[in-house]
């Protein structure tokens, strides 16, 4: 990526614009200014309790909402604690609140508060659904949430960019969730670190903004930056009908714009695909699936609760009942959303057809509602279907768009959305506005509040880290395979309660791996060792938690050694002195044995210079290295970003 051609990509425009440090052309790290941000309960503890260790009285962004949103089960008093705690920060800070049953926040924030051209942070990696509207919209650890709520830059890879060229136009019955699973069967859930997707082409205008949105915020799943569409007419009908015409700019790509890589889909081509267990990037098609036995069904999340996908479900099952063996579970993804389908009769259709409407929130997504029984197969519209993270282990879970929900939930068997499709939904002309649920919206940055801080008893302190030592005798804490997700790190669904209480939750890592990792582990620590975490390819896909490395850190993790490290994961790993290492040759993998006991001399040397470093274990010297920015350099040797203030 060069910064100054004359013929920009919409990726090269809006970073150009808000680039604050480092020469596209010649730096590997780019420092781009945060416009707006957004933190979710689950995530949002950590990262305003960091924000108030840092000492800074307002937040210098131009928006910055706290959403709630994840723990909203509120079985024992942890998570109304959390909440009461982030209203309070949320006052004195002057950050936009959004209350617990307003929504989902990537779902609100599109409708509310994303503007094409600014640049988007979250607490949340699938904060890429503001690429939907236009948006430079990053996932990150809490930690770089609160650095840019301070004023500071966030940090990025340069980008690589690839054009995803759509032209054509969708068939009745298939929709944006086939689009980006198209592009997860071409290009998979890993090897995109630092690549940012642009969507571009004639197709692009056929699509919805909702529909884009769907698309970017599932370009999580591939491991990318971020993923962007251009701003158009679609988006200024949206904004307008949303009473935010004034938010309209229009970003497109300049003609001749040159891109890293091109790869095409033809919409009118596309058939109804799915992702099958357990991985999003395991993709086969609807029709090679027709017929298989469903128990059941969950529609919505932050990918696919817009008006548009439940209205188009709800025009699925009128008039008609949901099969007797398979359960239906619907969760809105806002107050709007719902109050459009209270007027338009389609809650009456749903709730008539027998299916359970849930709260607006992440719920069955995150696996903290409505777990399948054992062995089921369950059909979800949601982004992730990783071993386990439904809450039941044994349970299969099948990616699918709304349609495909819908038109298998009639039979309980896997059916074609495409054979009995309905009409499309026309993007509304006006959506209904109620900001009843967003507190101190009027007094967003401006000033220091006297409110005062509400901290129950769940609301621990933030543990630092410590300066890297030279050597330190060090222990194979656990040997783990490819593609670890950051839900094997840190489980979610029961255990969420604890995240902000780091001695409590750092109980649980690794639990579906290896439940004597804590014991172990401080037990390594008691006899002055560190802990090194060994792993395959791929390690720490998925989430952008930063508690995947704070609880390690905590439990004296100083090292992993992988085949490969996904982007949000080593980021975080970085910002709490965990180094992140990776096997120059993969196979001396193999030569290191779970529990296996060696020393990490000049640990702090390597990290300081080349990043290379050797490392005796009983079957011989392995080559492992880490390339460092002198940003991140300086992170690791501090012993991580808090304890480097
Ligand atoms: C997820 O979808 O995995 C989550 C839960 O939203 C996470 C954030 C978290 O762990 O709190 C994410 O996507 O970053
Ligand atoms: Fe919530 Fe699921 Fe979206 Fe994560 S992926 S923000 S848990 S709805």
């Amino acid at each position: 990526m060069k910064t100054m051609k004359k013929q920009m990509n919409v990726v090269e425009k809006i970073l150009a614009a808000h680039l604050v440090e480092g020469d596209a052309s010649k730096d590997s790290e780019l420092g781009i200014r945060i416009d707006q941000t957004l933190t979710q309960d689950a995530t949002g503890t950590m990262a305003y309790l960091q924000f108030e260790s840092m000492g800074v009285n307002r937040v210098k962004t131009d928006v910055s909402v706290s959403y709630v949103d994840h723990n909203t089960v509120q079985i024992g008093f942890e998570n109304a604690d959390d909440h009461d705690f982030l209203q309070s920060v949320a006052k004195k800070y002057g950050i936009i609140y959004s209350k617990a049953g307003n929504g989902i926040c990537h779902q609100l924030h599109l409708e509310r508060f994303g503007k094409p051209g600014t640049t988007l942070l979250g607490s949340d990696s699938h904060t890429p659904t503001g690429g939907g509207i236009g948006q430079i919209a990053i996932g990150a650890g809490g930690i770089d949430i609160a650095v840019a709520m301070a004023g500071g830059a966030f940090h990025i890879p340069t980008p690589k960019v690839r054009a995803i060229v759509l032209k054509g136009k969708l068939k009745k019955g298939v929709s944006a969730k086939d689009v980006i699973l198209k592009v997860l069967e071409k290009f998979g859930t890993k090897g995109n670190v630092g690549w940012i997707f642009e969507y571009t082409g004639p197709g692009v205008a056929t699509l919805d903004v909702p529909s884009r949105a769907t698309i970017t915020n599932m370009g999580a799943e591939l491991g990318v930056t971020t993923s962007v569409f251009p701003s158009d007419k679609v988006t200024k009908q949206f904004l307008a009908a949303q009473g935010r015409a004034e938010d309209f700019v229009e970003i497109l790509p300049d003609r001749g714009a040159k891109y890293d890589d091109t790869f095409t889909v033809d919409l009118s081509k596309l058939e109804p695909l799915m992702a099958a267990p357990h991985s999003p990037g395991n993709i086969v098609t609807v029709k090679s699936m027709k017929g298989k036995k469903v128990n059941q069904i969950m529609i919505g999340s932050c990918t696919n609760s817009s008006y548009r996908d439940i209205r188009t479900v709800a025009l699925y099952l009128k008039g008609k009942h949901v099969a007797d063996d398979v359960e239906v579970g619907i969760a809105c993804g806002s107050r709007q959303v719902i109050d459009m389908l209270a007027k338009d009769g389609s809650l009456g259709i749903l709730h008539r057809a027998g299916c359970r409407m849930l709260e607006n929130a992440c719920g069955f997504c995150i696996g903290a509602h409505m777990s399948p029984r054992t062995g089921a197969i369950s059909l979800r519209t949601n982004n992730r279907n990783f071993e386990g993270r439904s809450g039941t282990k044994s349970a299969g879970v099948y990616l699918v768009s709304p349609e495909t929900a819908a038109a298998s939930a009639l039979t309980g068997k896997i059916e074609l959305p495409t054979l009995n499709p309905v009409a499309s939904v026309p993007s509304p002309k006006k959506f209904p506005i109620d900001d009843s649920m967003f507190l101190y919206r009027s007094t967003s940055g401006k000033g220091v509040r006297a409110a005062k801080i509400v901290r129950g008893p769940n609301i621990a302190q933030v543990p630092k880290g410590e300066k890297l030592a030279e050597t330190y005798d060090a222990v194979c804490a656990i040997k783990v395979g490819d593609k670890i997700t950051t839900d094997h790190i840190m489980p979610a669904g029961a255990r969420l309660k604890f995240r902000s209480n780091i001695p409590e939750y750092a109980k649980f890592v690794f639990e579906p791996c290896d439940p004597k990792f804590h014991d172990n582990c401080l037990a390594n620590k008691t006899a002055g060792a560190v802990n090194v975490i060994v792993a395959g390819e791929s390690y720490g896909q998925g989430s952008s938690r930063e508690h995947a490395a704070l609880c390690p850190m905590y439990l004296g993790v100083k090292a992993v050694f992988a085949k490969s490290i996904e982007r949000i994961h080593r980021a975080n790993l970085i910002n709490f002195g965990i180094v992140p290492f990776e096997f120059v040759n993969p196979s001396d993998y193999d030569k290191i044995v779970a529990g296996e006991k060696f020393e990490l001399k000049g640990i702090r040397d390597a990290v300081a210079g080349d990043g290379v470093f050797e490392l005796k274990t009983k079957k011989g010297v392995i080559a492992l290295k880490t390339r460092l920015s002198d940003r991140e350099k300086h992170l690791i040797l501090c012993g991580g970003l808090l304890a480097s203030l």
